[in-house]
């Protein structure tokens, strides 16, 4: 077997071997460990010839890979730029600095730690952080279309805060007035607002005031919208919330990861220093090392939606969630708050005779991937529920427009119409209909290639 990474030992240079990994790392791997080389082709190919429609996920630019695939990976890194717990950081330093500037320049934000591992740790160092042991939360219930870690039963949260929860009016929008009254009922130490399944805009600034009226802090979690946010096309919470959380992969197309972001309450005053705050926080108070290498792609993502060429994307993002629910209505669906402000529709199938699970399966065999998604007082469970969630980040990342989305709809509503429930997880539909979608697919792929291969 061929080594990878050789150092000569007088000479201390690494032997060409290493320069080879990264010209051609992939026919390396297919050597070196076939079986992980096999899995990297089919996802690649599942990917290619499949339509996304997933709403919590994007393309990520080749560019952001090189960063993942970077040698960062290698570096331990404990701390903060100058301030590190271990020596060789140089470049890690800059890393981190330049993701920082980044950041704050793409959100207009006075504070950004581009440390968290995710949108969820994100969230918990604010929560383990700023609150203590039985504090009350206040957010929008996870049937409501709140995130798992906004206080979710099934989530470690709910077991160290007290959780209430606002919820949504008798149209699916989110009820303010509700959101006010538990405020003043159960003072809150601290309200989330952002959600993971929510169509429609979110008022930051009654939140805020919501926040005010009784001195609670405020959290607004825009992982779900953060392209729209950095685009301008959905109001910013920074200078309304406390905290901003997002992660980077949904609508950023970045890497894995996490995002805090502060406005102008970054340092309220000497002895309530939000940025020591959340530093310690992060390091050491929830993580160790930072993953250096997903932040030099952090870095590179927040390079790239600042271009002309990601507000042309999120533009169409937004456009085409608009028309595909605009064509679901229209034809007899029933969308949850009759259309969208955002990246996402959301369908309730029970109404053609379907659950989530089954719509979500049937459009798979077609090569659509959605996924299923609890409605508002869903009286299927999350494994089955009512409705199925489509968004369009990796549609419009495809260069698919507003008038390739009725090709997209047509292929949606055949196959639905046509499936017939046996039970909550078996149906019927005809093969040859399977096999009819799913070229049409195929040809609607070809036609809008992954824009890096
Ligand atoms: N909350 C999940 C979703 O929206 O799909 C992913 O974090």
């Amino acid at each position: 077997m061929k080594k990878l990474l050789v150092l000569d030992k007088k000479t201390m240079n690494v032997n060409a071997d290493y320069d080879d990994f990264f010209s051609s790392s992939l026919d390396l791997l297919k050597e070196f460990d076939n079986e992980v080389y096999k899995y990297t082709c089919q996802e690649y190919e599942r990917q290619k010839y499949t339509l996304s429609m997933v709403a919590s996920s994007s393309i990520v630019p080749p560019s952001v890979l090189a960063c993942e695939a970077s040698t960062l990976s290698s570096l331990t890194t404990e701390g903060y730029p100058g301030k590190r717990y271990h020596a060789g950081c140089l470049v890690a330093d800059k890393v981190e600095e330049l993701a920082i500037d980044r950041a704050k320049s793409l959100f207009k934000a006075s504070y950004a730690n581009v440390q968290p591992h995710s949108g969820s740790s994100a969230n918990q160092i604010i929560l383990f952080n700023l609150l203590s042991p039985g504090d009350t939360v206040l957010s929008l219930d996870i049937n409501s279309g709140g995130h798992l870690s906004h206080g979710a039963k099934a989530s470690i949260t709910s077991n160290f805060f007290s959780f209430v929860h606002y919820g949504l009016d008798s149209h699916g929008y989110i009820d303010y007035d509700h959101a006010e009254y538990m405020a003043k009922k159960h003072k809150p130490k601290l309200i989330i607002c952002g959600a993971s399944s929510y169509p429609r805009r979110i008022d930051f600034k009654r939140f805020r005031e919501i926040a005010d009226s009784i001195g609670s802090f405020l959290l607004a979690d825009i992982s779900h919208i953060s392209g729209l946010v950095a685009t301008g096309l959905h109001e910013s919470p920074i200078d309304y919330a406390h905290f901003t959380t997002t992660s980077t992969y949904k609508q950023l197309c970045g890497p894995r990861g996490g995002l805090i972001l502060m406005g102008k309450d970054y340092s309220i005053d000497s002895t309530n220093n939000f940025k020591t705050l959340v530093n310690k926080a992060t390091f050491p108070g929830f993580q160790g090392t930072p993953n250096l290498n997903s932040i030099l792609a952090k870095a590179n993502a927040f390079y790239y939606v600042q271009t002309e060429e990601f507000a042309e994307i999120a533009s169409n993002i937004l456009g085409n969630s608009k028309k595909l629910a605009d064509l679901f209505l229209s034809n007899g669906y029933k969308v949850l708050t009759e259309g969208t402000d955002n990246h996402m529709v959301i369908l309730d199938v029970t109404s053609i005779g379907l659950n989530g699970l089954l719509a979500q399966k049937v459009l798979e065999d077609c090569g659509i991937i959605v996924n299923k998604n609890l409605i508002p007082n869903d009286y299927n469970n999350p494994f089955i529920t009512s409705g199925i969630r489509i968004g369009t980040n990796s549609l419009a990342q495809r260069g698919l427009k507003q008038e390739d989305m009725k090709d997209c709809f047509e292929l949606i509503d055949k196959i639905l119409r046509s499936t017939r429930k046996i039970n909550d997880k078996e149906y019927f539909v005809e093969s040859s209909l399977v096999n009819n979608v799913r070229e049409q697919v195929g040809g609607l792929v070809n036609n809008a290639p992954i824009p890096y291969y």
